[in-house]
């Protein structure tokens, strides 16, 4: 059966992400608060792999994407900003102050500045300098395929770093329903790490990182965002919801889309999906092990699901 309200978020930072979205569902407030609350958090916490602490592109500097969806089908996101925390509350600004859809660079960032979003330092964490150091001595741009607990399933906490000090993701997707059966989705990220300046991935692209439609469900994204592009992702996963399938499996034949399209080459991709549906079902899928999703439908149950998997 399925659970009102309900949060979910991709990796194991979402469990803290879905305590602050609870907050919101609890007390009966909007998903779009919960989605935009929730993931905040992850901006905000240096120690992880989205905002201003994460890994910069090849050149040394973070930008960052984030989208937002809510309910009625308004959508905004902003692509490349640099220098500012919190770019999902400035893809919020962007949905509701302006005519537009996405703002991407300088441009999000002016409008940032003059919705009063503070302008940060232009400066990595000690932690993505020492990748950034690193990642410099070979300059190769391979993009890692992103593995939490190493494929094991176990529940055990583990760093969301590599031992070579690489994050080993770099994006929230969280997705809700409130008490009042509304759906809304957020999605968050620093993109790639070391990718080339200029650079945009799925996160911040209505139907391939997030979507929203609250007839029928939300699904959101994490992994290599160019095969996510490529076959409008979430769409595809809010419209195979809407002919019937249960979340997971409209998230296995997403991935299978992916795969089938990639042919031989698809060892190097890691894509993960989760959604949910105006019911209250979850569910995600990955191409490869390691994936796995953060839930929450009551103060005492959020917790970390093992995505399934397709490549053993
Ligand atoms: C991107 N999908 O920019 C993001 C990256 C990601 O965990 O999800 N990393 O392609």
């Amino acid at each position: 059966a399925g659970k009102k309200p309900l949060v979910i978020s991709t990796w194991r930072e979402g469990i803290n992400a879905n305590k602050a979205a609870w907050e919101v569902l609890r007390q009966g407030g909007r998903a779009l608060d919960a989605v935009e609350k929730g993931v905040m958090v992850t901006e905000d916490s240096l120690n992880c792999c989205v905002g201003l602490g994460a890994n910069p592109d090849r050149e040394g500097i973070v930008t960052l994407d984030a989208s937002i969806m809510d309910e009625n089908g308004n959508c905004g996101a902003v692509a490349a900003i640099e220098r500012i925390k919190h770019p999902i509350s400035v893809a919020r600004r962007v949905m509701e102050k302006t005519p537009h859809v996405l703002l991407v660079g300088q441009g999000a960032q002016q409008f940032a500045v003059a919705e009063g979003f503070p302008l940060e330092e232009q400066k990595l964490s000690d932690d993505a300098k020492k990748a950034y150091e690193q990642w410099l001595k070979k300059s190769e741009y391979k993009p890692i395929i992103n593995i939490e607990n190493q494929g094991k399933h176990s529940f055990v906490p583990v760093p969301n770093r590599l031992e070579n000090g690489d994050f080993n993701h770099d994006t929230i997707g969280m997705i809700a329903l409130d008490a009042n059966g509304n759906l809304s989705g957020s999605c968050t990220t620093s993109g790639m790490g070391f990718k080339m300046r200029g650079r945009v991935g799925d996160s911040p692209i209505i139907g391939a990182g997030l979507y929203v439609d609250n007839e029928v469900g939300a699904a959101t994204s994490s992994g290599l965002g160019e095969e996510v592009i490529k076959i409008c992702g979430t769409h595809l996963v809010v419209e195979l919801m809407r002919q019937g399938l249960h979340p997971e499996d409209a998230c296995k034949k997403a991935v299978e889309r992916i795969i089938s399209k990639k042919g031989s080459k698809i060892k190097e991709v890691q894509v993960g999906f989760i959604a949910i549906n105006k019911q209250g079902e979850y569910g995600g899928y990955a191409i490869q092990g390691g994936f796995e999703f953060a839930v929450c439908h009551a103060d005492d149950k959020n917790f970390m699901v093992p995505s399934k998997f397709i490549i053993k």
